[in-house]
């Protein structure tokens, strides 16, 4: 169930990383496979891919499963390693499932380099470029607590669990959560990435708790179908929240005020510096093993200041 999209529509003056004049490798291919197809952070993440892969003369070539699985994403593995190309840059969806079919792509001689999500081994990929989704989800637990003055019950919708992104995020907000006494933890429910899953949670939730005060959506899916969750019982506005992510969609749903605040991440500049550590990793040099990125936590004020708006993906 691959689906190729081949290059994506990217507007250019996005800025991006150094790059340079690498001969060598000009005129190669490498592979990106993102965790889902249609998701407008990945397709952000591959305008900064083949902005920074340009500049180094190299190929890109996109393969993207139709759901956010690991079974689905390893057929998509083996055909890439099939093709050969020099390097493949991919999130992986689950981080102890995606390990052997990596494993084999190394042993294969591909150069591998992770974005956005992580594996629980190391040593596969020569380099990790991620957000710090534990910060994150701390940041998420902050925002919620403000919206709801510190006070109520609240739900965490973790996106799918396995996955690093979503793990993380779900550790960084418990964490912080605990923090604040007035705050009662509901716990963590899957939606496995599905929007309808995470409306029917939200619909469950506010039959057994109608005094719940605040969720928080661990990724765009999560966050579209909390908000149908809501406005299906009509208390949209009246729980607050916390979205992660700010694609058009989730731009909208905060002007609209279906969420009160969204995560931001970048994964342009993951894009541009996940090329950059596999243009290391082909040139013979050595690649930062790990490198962070920040979010932006954002409400409807920030979109009308340049910060806010420089937070929303672009592509
Ligand atoms: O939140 C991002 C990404 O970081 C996560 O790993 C999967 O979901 C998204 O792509 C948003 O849909």
């Amino acid at each position: 169930a691959a689906l190729a999209l081949g290059l994506a529509a990217c507007s250019s003056g996005n800025g991006g990383g150094g790059g340079g004049s690498t001969g060598d490798i000009k005129g190669k291919t490498i592979s990106f496979v993102p965790g889902v197809s249609g998701d407008s952070f990945y397709i952000t993440m591959q305008c900064g891919i083949q902005a920074e892969a340009a500049k180094n003369g190299l190929k890109v070539d996109m393969q993207a499963p139709q759901q956010f699985d690991a079974s689905l994403q390893t057929p998509i593995v083996n055909a890439v390693v099939a093709k050969k190309p020099a390097g493949l840059l991919i999130a992986p969806t689950d981080a102890k499932a995606m390990v052997p079919p990596l494993l084999q792509a190394k042993q294969a001689g591909i150069k591998i380099g992770l974005v956005d999500t992580t594996l629980s081994k190391d040593g596969i990929a020569g380099s990790s470029v991620s957000t710090d989704n534990v910060a994150a989800g701390s940041a998420a637990a902050d925002a919620l607590a403000k919206l709801i003055g510190r006070q109520g019950k609240v739900l965490v919708i973790a996106f799918k669990a396995g996955a690093s992104t979503s793990d993380d995020r779900q550790r960084g907000f418990e964490q912080e959560i605990k923090k604040y006494s007035g705050i009662k933890y509901l716990g963590a429910q899957v939606n496995d990435n599905s929007p309808a899953k995470a409306a029917s949670i939200v619909s469950a939730t506010l039959s057994a708790h109608p005094d719940l005060k605040g969720v928080f959506a661990t990724n765009q899916f999560a966050a579209e179908g909390t908000a149908t969750g809501l406005r299906n019982a009509g208390r949209q506005g009246a729980v607050k929240t916390v979205g992660f992510d700010a694609g058009p969609v989730q731009v909208q749903q905060l002007k609209r005020g279906d969420v009160q605040a969204l995560v931001a991440q970048q994964p342009y500049q993951i894009g541009t510096q996940a090329v950059d550590q596999l243009v290391a990793s082909l040139t013979g040099k050595k690649p930062t093993a790990k490198i962070g990125t920040t979010t932006t936590t954002i409400t409807q004020d920030d979109l009308s200041t340049p910060a806010g708006r420089q937070a929303a993906y672009k592509t």
